[in-house]
C-alpha cells in the first residue's frame, strides 16, 4: 500500500484537529510529548515507522515566533552596503595591479548579512565584563571583515589597498593568519575542514577549563562560519557527534549554504541544506534552517494545501542556483510555472517582485531570529544554522549565481556602476573606474551607529590578545632523578617522559596547567598510572563503577579530570592540543599541553593541523612516542616512523628534538617551559621518545647548551694511536655509535662520539649564519654552533639515524670533512630491533663499516680491513639496497 495515500481523510482531519488543539491549549512541548508516546506505542505494536531525518524545506523558526529585530535597519543597511563595496573594491584593486594577487568577491557578498547581524548584535569582544566570543571566520571572506575594520577605524585605507601585499607594503593577509596579523586574527581557517574541527575542540576545551575550576563559567560562545562546500571535507563533520555528546551549547556553526563551491554546485542533484540537516539532527544537534526570506512569508501563509512547500522540497540545488542567475520571469516560468495553482499564487506579483523573493541568509530578521535562538534556546546542545544564500549576491547578471562565481576578481565598469547603484554608494560615475574605497564622514549616523554597537558589545572583533602572564616554571633540578646516572636501572625515554610529566603535574605553580593528551595509547606508553592520579576528563563524571576499581591505577573519570583521553583520534587530539596551546590567547590563561602519540601518526597523519598550530601560534609539547623506524619491536611498516623528523623540520615554529638519554629529555623540556611559558615565545616543541629500555648516564657537565643547540661531544676516544673518526647519532641510534666506537678500537681506530639531539636546529642555524655572512662580505663571519663544535676536528664523520638519511644530511654543508650518512630509507617491516638495524644498515656494524670505508677512501686504511669488517658484520655486499625493498 502506498503509505502516503490518505485512505480516510475524515479520520486524518480528526487527528490533525486534536493536535492543533493540544498546541493551542498546552503548547508545542506537550504536542511533542504526545507524539513521542504515539510513536513509541506504534513501534511496540510492531508498526514499522519509516524514519525521516529531515524536515520540510522551509525555515525552522515560524514567522510568528521570530523575535523583534532590535537594530536600526536603515542604518545597518547603509553600513552593510559600504562594507560590501569596500570588500569588492579591495579585491579589484589587488588584481588591477597586474600582479594577479587573487582574492575572492563572491563569497563575502553571499555572507554579508550573516556577519553583520553577528557584529551588530551578538559577538562580544573581550573586555573587563566578558571574556569575549570566539569567531572562526570563513577564510576567503576576509575582505568583508577587513572592510568592516576599515570603517571602524582599525585598518587604514593604505592597508586595504595593499590587500595580499605583505612583503613591502605591510598589507593585509589573504586569509586569517594569526602568524602574520597577531593582534587581529585568532583562527586560521582557510585550510578547509580544519576550522570546524578546531572550533569543536576549542568549545570543549573551554568547558574543560570551567569544569576544572580554572575559568569562571560564562556564556561565551564559539561561532564557526563554514562553507557548504567545505562540509565535504571529512574533518568538517568528523567531530560533530563529539560536540553533541559533550553537550556543547557554547558552540554555533553557521554554514553559508550558497549552494556553490569553486567548480560548481555543492549538491546540484540534491539539496545540501537537507543533507546537512539530516547529518546534524542525527547527531543530536539543534538544527536551525534559514531557507527563505520574509518576502516568502505571505506566500507560504497562503499555501494552505502545502503545494508550495512540496515544490520547494522537489527542486534541487542545481535549479535553485540557476533561478538566481536569471531573472524574475525565469523564476516565474521555471519554478512557479511547474504548477498552475502556484502560478496563480504569484499572478498578482510583477517579475520584479518575484525576483525580490529573498533567501533566508540575506534576510537580517531571519538571521537574527536564528542567532537569537542559538544563544538563548539551545541548552545542552550545539547549534548549527543552515543559511541559504546566493553566491555573488548583488553582483549582477554576470556574476550572481553563475558557475564560475567563486573565481571572479574583477567587475567591468558597467558592473561597478550597477553595484554602486544597487547599494546606493555615493560615488559619482566619473570616479567609478578608480573603484575608490568609500568612507562615510566620521560623524555620520552610520559611523556613530557602527561604533555604538561595537562599544555595547565590548569592543572590536576580530581581536587577538597575548596578555596571559608568564608562569613560574621549576628549575632543571626538579628533574634531578633524570639527570643522574641510572646505574643498573634500565628504562625508556618514554618512561623518563612519564616521570617528568608526573613531576610537572605535582608542581605547586604550574601543576594544574599541565594538560596530558592521549589518543588511546596511555597503556602503550606506560602512562596509565596517571589515570588515578590526575583523572580523565569527563564532562559528566564517572557515572559507572569502573571494572578495575580495586586496582591502584584504576580508570578514573572525573568532571575535573586533567587528562584528555581522546580515543583513537589523532586529529581530535591535535585540536585539543591546539586549543590548550592557544589558551593563553583565547582565555588569557597559559596552559601547558603534552600530547603523547605514536610518532608515525603525528606529522605524517595530521601534518596540516601541525601547520595550523604554527599559524595559530600554539605553544606546547608534541611527544612522538615509539619513534624511529627500528626501535618499535615488531610493529612494522605502518608504525615504524622514519620520516616525522624530516616533516617536522619544515615547520618553522616547531623546535624538533630526538633525544637519547633521560637527561637530554629533561634539559629539552625544561628549555621549552622557559621559552614558551616564561619568555612567551610562539614556538612549540616536537620531542621523540622511544620504548627501548637501557641505562642512562648522568648529565655531562656543561652539556646543556649543546643539547639545546643540537650537538655536543659525548665521548672522546683515548689511548688509541691509529686514525680517528667522528661518529654522530641521535635518538635510538646514538647508542649504536657508542657501541661502534668501542668495536673500532679493535681495528686500531679511535672514534669520538657526538650526540646530536637536533640535526634540524643545527642546520637551521647553519643556514641562518651562512645567509648573514653572504650579505656581510668582509665582516667577521658568524659562526654556527656546529662549526664551533667541529673546529679543529678532523674527519671523517659518520652519522646514522633511525630516520631517513635526509634527516642527518641536513648538516652536510657544515661538516668539515668527509661525511657519511646512514639512514632508514624505505618501507619499514617488523622484526626485532637488532634485525631491523642490520636490515637498514644503521646498527653498530654498519657504523664500523662506514667508518672504516671512509678512512680507506682517504687512503688511511687498507681496503682489506674494510672487507674484513663487512664479512664480520654478516652483510652481503651484493644484497639489494634496503630502501628499495
Ligand atoms: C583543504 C582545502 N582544499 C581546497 C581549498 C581551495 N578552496 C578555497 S575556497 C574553495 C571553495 C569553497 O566553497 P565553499 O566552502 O562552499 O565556500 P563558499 O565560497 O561557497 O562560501 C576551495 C575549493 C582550500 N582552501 N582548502
Ligand atoms: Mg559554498
Amino acid at each position: 500500500m502506498n503509505d502516503r495515500a490518505d485512505i480516510d481523510p475524515e479520520e486524518t482531519r480528526d487527528w490533525l484537529d486534536s493536535l492543533e488543539a493540544v498546541i493551542e491549549l498546552h503548547g508545542p512541548a506537550r504536542a511533542h510529548y504526545l507524539l513521542d508516546q504515539l510513536i513509541d506505542r506504534a513501534r511496540r505494536r510492531g508498526a514499522h515507522l519509516p524514519y525521516r531525518a529531515t524536515t520540510a524545506y522551509v525555515n525552522t523558526i515560524l514567522p510568528g515566533r521570530e523575535p523583534r529585530y532590535p537594530g536600526d535597519r536603515s542604518l545597518e543597511k547603509r553600513i552593510e552596503a559600504y562594507i560590501r563595496w569596500n570588500a569588492m573594491a579591495m579585491v579589484v584593486h589587488a588584481n588591477a595591479k597586474g600582479t594577479h594577487l587573487g582574492g575572492h568577491i563572491a563569497t563575502y557578498q553571499s555572507a554579508a548579512v550573516l556577519y553583520e547581524v553577528g557584529f551588530n548584535h551578538f559577538w562580544r569582544a573581550p573586555s573587563e565584563a566578558h571574556p569575549g566570543d570566539l569567531v572562526f571566520i570563513q577564510g576567503h571572506s576576509s575582505p568583508g571583515i577587513y572592510a568592516r575594520s576599515f570603517l571602524e577605524g582599525r585598518l587604514t585605507r593604505k592597508q586595504l589597498l595593499a590587500f595580499r601585499e605583505e612583503v613591502d607594503l605591510e598589507g593585509l593577509s589573504s586569509y586569517p593568519h594569526p602568524w602574520l596579523m597577531p593582534e587581529y586574527w585568532q583562527f586560521p581557517t582557510v585550510s578547509m575542514g580544519l576550522g570546524p574541527l578546531m572550533a569543536i575542540y576549542l568549545a570543549r576545551f573551554l568547558r574543560y577549563l570551567e569544569n576544572r575550576g580554572l575559568a569562571e563559567p560564562t556564556d561565551r560562545k564559539v561561532w564557526a562560519f563554514l562553507g557548504d562546500g567545505e562540509m565535504d571535507e571529512p574533518e568538517s563533520m568528523a567531530a560533530i557527534s563529539l560536540a553533541a555528546r559533550e553537550g556543547l551549547d557554547n558552540l554555533v556553526f553557521v554554514i553559508n549554504c550558497n549552494l556553490q563551491r569553486l567548480d560548481g554546485p555543492v549538491r546540484g542533484t540534491g539539496k545540501i541544506i537537507q543533507e546537512l540537516e539530516a547529518d546534524f539532527r542525527g547527531n543530536g544537534w539543534n538544527v536551525i534552517k534559514v531557507v527563505w526570506g520574509s518576502r516568502w512569508d505571505p506566500l507560504l501563509a497562503r499555501d494552505r494545501e502545502g503545494l508550495l512547500v512540496r515544490l520547494m522540497n522537489e527542486c534541487v540545488d542545481g535549479e535553485y542556483q540557476a533561478y538566481k542567475a536569471n531573472d524574475g520571469a525565469f523564476v516565474r516560468e521555471h519554478f512557479f510555472g511547474r504548477h498552475p495553482e502556484l502560478m496563480e499564487l504569484v499572478a498578482n506579483m510583477s517579475d520584479e517582485e518575484v525576483w525580490r523573493l529573498n533567501r533566508g541568509g540575506h534576510d537580517h530578521r531571519k538571521v537574527y531570529a536564528a542567532y537569537h535562538r542559538a544563544v538563548t534556546r539551545s541548552v545542552g546542545r550545539p547549534t548549527v544554522i543552515l543559511a541559504k544564500t546566493i553566491k555573488g549576491y548583488g553582483l549582477g547578471a554576470s556574476s550572481q549565481g553563475v558557475m564560475g562565481a567563486h573565481q571572479m576578481k574583477k567587475l567591468d565598469e558597467d558592473g561597478l556602476k550597477a553595484f554602486r547603484s544597487r547599494y546606493n554608494i555615493p560615488i559619482p560615475d566619473e570616479d567609478i573606474s578608480q573603484v575608490p574605497l568609500y568612507e562615510p564622514p566620521a560623524d555620520s549616523p552610520e559611523m556613530l551607529y557602527l561604533r555604538e554597537r561595537r562599544e555595547a558589545l565590548g569592543g572590536y572583533l576580530p581581536q587577538r590578545l597575548d596578555t596571559a602572564p608568564p608562569l613560574e616554571v621549576p628549575p632543571l633540578e626538579a628533574f634531578a632523578a633524570l639527570l643522574e646516572d641510572s646505574g643498573e636501572r634500565e628504562f625508556s625515554t618514554t618512561m623518563a617522559f612519564v616521570r617528568l610529566l608526573r613531576v610537572l603535574a605535582r608542581d605547586r605553580n604550574i601543576g594544574e596547567r599541565i594538560v596530558p593528551i592521549i589518543p588511546d595509547e596511555a597503556r602503550t606508553f606506560g602512562m596509565e598510572g596517571m589515570f588515578r592520579q590526575l583523572g580523565i576528563y569527563s564532562s559528566c563524571g564517572q557515572n559507572y563503577e569502573p571494572q578495575d576499581r580495586d586496582q591502584l591505577a584504576f580508570y578514573r573519570e572525573a568532571t575535573d579530570g586533567q587528562i584528555l583521553e581522546e580515543g583513537i583520534n589523532e586529529a581530535g587530539a591535535m585540536c585539543s592540543w591546539i586549543a590548550a596551546g592557544t589558551s593563553y590567547a583565547s582565555s588569557g590563561l597559559a596552559m601547558i599541553p603534552f600530547y603523547a602519540f605514536y610518532s608515525m601518526f603525528g606529522f605524517q597523519r595530521v601534518g596540516d593541523l601541525c601547520w595550523a598550530a604554527g599559524d595559530i601560534r600554539a605553544r606546547g609539547f608534541l611527544i612522538g612516542c615509539t619513534s624511529g623506524r627500528t626501535t618499535l619491536n615488531g610493529e612494522g611498516l605502518q608504525h615504524g616512523d622514519g620520516q616525522s623528523h624530516v616533516l617536522a623540520a619544515a615547520h618553522p615554529s616547531c623546535r624538533p628534538y630526538d633525544p637519547t638519554f633521560a637527561y637530554e629529555l629533561a634539559v629539552i623540556i625544561h628549555d621549552g617551559l622557559r621559552r614558551m611559558y616564561v619568555d612567551r615565545q610562539d614556538v612549540y616543541y616536537y620531542v621523540t621518545c622511544m620504548n627501548e629500555n637501557y641505562a642512562h648516564p648522568a648529565l655531562p657537565e656543561g652539556a646543556e647548551e649543546g643539547i639545546l643547540r643540537g650537538l655536543y661531544a659525548l665521548e672522546k676516544s683515548a689511548g688509541v694511536s691509529g686514525p680517528r673518526v667522528q661518529l654522530l647519532g641521535s635518538g635510538a641510534i646514538l647508542r649504536e655509535a657508542i657501541a661502534a666506537a668501542e668495536m673500532l678500537q679493535s681495528y686500531g681506530v679511535a672514534a669520538d662520539v657526538w650526540s646530536a639531539p637536533s640535526f634540524t636546529l643545527l642546520a637551521r642555524e647553519g643556514r641562518s649564519c651562512d645567509r648573514w655572512n653572504r650579505l656581510h662580505p668582509g665582516e667577521d663571519p658568524k659562526v654556527p654552533w656546529i662549526t664551533a663544535c667541529f673546529e679543529g676536528i678532523e674527519g671523517p664523520f659518520v652519522a646514522a639515524t633511525d630516520y631517513v638519511a635526509a634527516f642527518a644530511e641536513q648538516i652536510r654543508p657544515w661538516v668539515p670533512g668527509r661525511y657519511t650518512v646512514l639512514g632508514t630509507d624505505g618501507y619499514g617491516r617488523s622484526d626485532a630491533r637488532e634485525k631491523l638495524r642490520s636490515f637498514f644498515e644503521v646498527g653498530r656494524d654498519a657504523f664500523v663499516v662506514a667508518a672504516l670505508s671512509a678512512l680507506e677512501a682517504e687512503g688511511r686504511l687498507d681496503a682489506s680491513i674494510v672487507r674484513d669488517a663487512i664479512a664480520r658484520s654478516g652483510c652481503d655486499p651484493d644484497r639489494a639496497d634496503p630502501s628499495t625493498l
